[in-house]
């Protein structure tokens, strides 16, 4: 197919003043009659009407009350409009049933629900389904279901029917609707302009003691989006509904949000903490659409980033000042790095507004949502925090009820900065991750730092130009005490020097000044990107004694544990080429683990080492070639020596964090446990897995038992294990996905496919599901010295389930494809297995989805 090119935008030809639709619903024969008002747009000269419309069954169609014949393709139709307004009325028939791909009508499990976005409501009438045309939507449901849920608010129901209405105005992707035996949890919330709104979780019956932490964190994302960005909810009622069946987390439809189950049902016996956090996460995410997204929506799919990054910016604040800044930072920087920073080192970097595309639901990336959301903190940083609420405070006034551009949203801070911000813009258009090196000079009483910026050119993107960097930075003495407190350094050129005098930066014009025979003081130490304050690549020399300093005393929490993780690489690196490690880090390690005066999830995320990608892309950055066996190998090693230099360490944390009395949620509840896991991971490397036994054994929450065995999987002595948790969860979808991970995730690299396949020949396996789909198949691809099994096992059995995927739902094949992004960082052999398995995949004649997706990969 051809791409859709952002430089091609055309506004629509007519608009839609309001919609109604009914729905007969019927699992194989659903009837969608619509009656919908169009007006000339008086932006367009066109008066040709098209309409877009995918595997409907035409019945009848009509303008103005007169039948008309309208011209069907594969993707639409097209007649012949009137010159003025007109009403457009038309009859399909649609089969949820047969509907795997999970977009549009669909059901799971026997209930009725829909995805629209992107493209989804094209499935369910024919529409001018594009984000620019919003209107107000009247929805009849007639069913035998018990409850049926549209967006807006109820206006009326009967026996066997309901209706909606929603009074904002919207764009196809946001409609919804559910019908099914659901039960609600709910509560109400009077908003801070006086209105009441009833809050409900829907769920299937059974499910209803799994509600309330969803529930609770509507309300307090509700309450937090009025205190901080003055924005209340608008509608009587917000429904949120758990589906089984789901492509992705979640979906922030008009008063309807519907979202993957695995997002909302919690209980202590079957969550997790990170999934606990996840929840919050997502619920606040989804509500916070409501302004950025749903009252503001997006012009064209290639403004996406301007609800997702805004949105997912907004609740990393929000998620950061419930469970604090630093842990999540942190914790936000990881994904970032793992997810994003791959992307833009491989085949499929992009832009994060990118400018042209062939598939709009292969681009919901990291790229446009982590630094779509970095760039808006960036933004935040440079204009500053006051500057920042002004220019969303104008936006929102300025732009509500609008389908916007970056340009629109971009104008709002320029125009409370005064124009300060020229130049900001390439953040959007140019892919890559940044490399800044950075080169100090101490003359005896003057720092001064040169800093040097470059972009790898990506995909369509030789030529990179210079970006807006800003950099926070903080200096400290030799003894680690801090002699400059955090500066924002802005470096907006290829180069640019800075000199610190009297404890302030300033530019320094002209080259540094000649070298001064060094002073008798060592130089201070440079504490450079605090806070990850730009999402970059730093290249910088710095000694092991410098970055110890930084680990033991820097005031930044977040460069504190950069510190640790630097030298960590380092160490791992040295150990990679046969050098033996520094005593020096272990003891390090320890003193700060064994910190009490610092929070228990910061200790153990200073204990979590480098991943095996994460190390596999380092050595490809420096010019080597990555062998994954090894790095496995060494990085258990280092792993086993840590062990050994620090036990004591380890079995007291195991002893002294142990929980008492009922299971919290909360984050000092869940960093305590963490710390705990972590060293009992450790523990077992000596004691053969017993402690892991005997808390898995006890344990009367998920977070220990999954993470017990977890460790008893990959010391090889989980069998028994394994078996009491998958008789005990047999029936429970989303935790039985969590044995499906487990076991493949962690299985030993000679040995997971092979585990892989056998779980996958369960009768409990179903492909049709995505987050069993996930679980399985997306485990063995994230078990990264397996997934590059020398044998080439791991890429053969990846390729043979996204060959069975891809024709029932290929949306989530697609996504699952990238798995192979990074192909080129390894050996030929590697290469050539890679390639061939995606060449493979492509002679199947795959769908539009993987078809764009491997062809990028093969970048031919
Ligand atoms: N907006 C949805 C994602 C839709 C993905 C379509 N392929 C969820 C979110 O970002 O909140
Ligand atoms: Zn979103």
């Amino acid at each position: 197919s051809d791409p859709v090119r952002l430089a091609q935008y055309e506004a629509p030809n007519w608009l839609v003043e309001d919609v109604h639709l009914t729905f007969r619903l019927h699992p194989t024969a659903t009837r969608v009659t619509s009656r919908i008002r169009f007006r000339p747009n008086p932006d367009s000269a066109d008066r040709g009407f098209r309409l877009d419309g995918e595997d409907l069954k035409l019945l009848s169609a009509s303008i103005d009350g007169r039948a008309v014949e309208p011209r069907i393709d594969a993707e639409g139709l097209s007649v012949d409009a009137p010159n003025d307004a007109f009403i457009w009325e038309c009859e399909v028939e649609i089969d949820p049933k047969a509907n795997t791909r999970l977009e549009g009508l669909y059901m799971s499990k026997g209930m009725y629900c829909t995805q629209c976005e992107a493209e989804g409501f094209r499935r369910i009438t024919f529409y001018p389904d594009r984000p620019d045309v919003m209107a107000p939507f009247t929805v009849r449901i007639e069913s035998d279901q018990p409850v049926m849920l549209s967006n807006g608010n109820p206006t009326a129901s009967g026996d066997g029917w309901a209706e909606w209405h929603d009074p904002w105005p919207k764009p196809a992707y946001l409609f919804a609707l559910v019908a099914g035996e659901l039960r609600a949890t709910s509560t109400t919330h009077r908003t801070s302009e006086g209105r009441d709104a009833t809050l409900n979780v829907w769920v299937r019956p059974g499910d209803e003691d799994r509600t309330g932490y969803a529930l609770d964190a509507l309300k307090r994302s509700m309450e937090w989006d009025e205190r901080v960005y003055g924005r209340a909810y608008d509608l009587e009622v917000f429904n949120l509904v758990a589906v089984d069946d789901f492509n992705m987390g979640a979906m922030e439809n008009k008063g309807l949000n519907i979202f993957n189950s695995k997002y909302v049902l919690a209980s202590p016996e079957t969550a997790t903490d990170r999934d606990y956090e996840l929840i919050e996460g997502i619920v606040a995410h989804e509500y916070f659409h409501n302004w950025t997204g749903n009252r503001i929506t997006c012009r064209d799919w290639f403004q996406l980033c301007l609800k997702e990054g805004l949105t997912v910016f907004r609740d990393k604040q929000f998620s950061g000042d419930v469970r604090g800044h630093a842990v999540k930072r942190i914790d936000d920087v990881l994904m970032l790095r793992a997810r994003q920073f791959r992307e833009d080192a491989g085949p499929l970097a992009h832009p994060v507004r990118p400018e042209e595309y062939v598939e709009i639901n292969n681009f919901y990336t990291a790229t446009v949502y982590e630094k779509g959301a970095e760039v808006i903190g960036m933004l935040r940083t440079l204009a500053g925090p006051e500057a920042y609420d002004r220019a969303l405070t104008l936006y929102f006034d300025r732009h509500d009820g609008d389908a916007a551009t970056i340009e629109d949203f971009f104008a709002c801070f320029q125009e409370v900065t005064g124009n300060a911000l020229t130049g900001f813009e390439r953040w959007w258009s140019q892919a890559g991750t940044p490399r800044v090196t950075a080169v100090t000079h101490w003359s005896g009483d003057v720092l001064t730092l040169t800093l040097r910026q470059s972009t790898p050119a990506t995909p369509g993107q030789p030529q990179k130009g210079p970006v807006w960097i800003p950099l926070a930075t903080g200096v400290l003495s030799p003894d680690g005490k801090e002699v400059a407190p955090t500066q924002v350094l802005t470096l907006k050129t290829s180069e640019a020097t800075f000199r610190l005098e009297g404890g302030i930066w300033r530019p320094s014009d002209g080259p540094a000044a000649d070298p001064l025979p060094a002073s008798v003081e060592p130089a201070p130490i440079l504490s450079l990107n605090r806070g990850f304050s730009a999402p970059v690549i730093l290249d910088r020399k710095v000694t092991d004694a410098e970055r110890l300093i930084l680990l033991a005393h820097d005031t930044d929490p977040f460069n504190r544990w950069e510190a640790g993780r630097q030298v960590a690489k380092e160490q791992l690196l040295r150990a990679l080429d046969g050098g033996a490690l520094d005593p020096a880090w272990f003891d390090a390690l320890g003193r700060l683990v064994s910190d009490d005066s610092l929070e228990p999830a910061f200790r153990a995320l200073a204990l979590g080492l480098p991943s095996e990608d994460d190390i596999a892309q380092s050595l490809h950055d420096a010019g080597r070639t990555p062998d994954p066996a090894r790095i496995h190998a060494i990085r258990e090693d280092v792993l086993q020596g840590l062990a050994e230099a620090q036990a004591p360490l380890f079995r007291a944390l195991v002893d002294a964090l142990v929980t008492h009395g009922p299971y919290s949620p909360d984050a000092e509840a869940a960093g305590r446990r963490a710390l705990r896991l972590r060293a009992l991971d450790m523990l077992s490397r000596l004691d053969g897995g017993d402690a892991a036994a005997e808390v898995f054994a006890t344990a009367d929450n998920m977070t220990e038992s999954l993470s017990a065995l977890a460790i008893l999987i990959r010391r090889g002595t989980g069998e028994a294990e394994s078996g009491t948790f998958f008789t005990r969860w047999y029936d429970d979808p989303n935790t039985l996905d969590k044995w499906f991970s487990t076991v493949i995730g962690n299985a030993a690299p000679d040995e997971a496919v092979a585990v892989a396949r056998r779980l996958t020949a369960l009768p409990e396996f179903d492909p049709k599901t995505p987050n069993r789909f996930r679980s399985a198949v997306g485990a063995l691809s994230a078990n990264t010295a397996a997934f590059h099994h020398a044998s080439g096992e791991g890429y053969r059995f990846l390729a043979d389930w996204l060959i069975v995927l891809d024709p029932i739902n290929p949306q989530t094949a697609a996504r699952m494809t990238t798995a192979f992004e990074t192909w080129r960082r390894y050996d030929g052999d590697r290469q050539g297995m890679m390639t061939d398995q995606l060449r493979r995949i492509l002679a199947t004649g795959p769908s539009r989805d993987v078809t764009e997706i491997a062809t990028r990969l093969l970048g031919d």
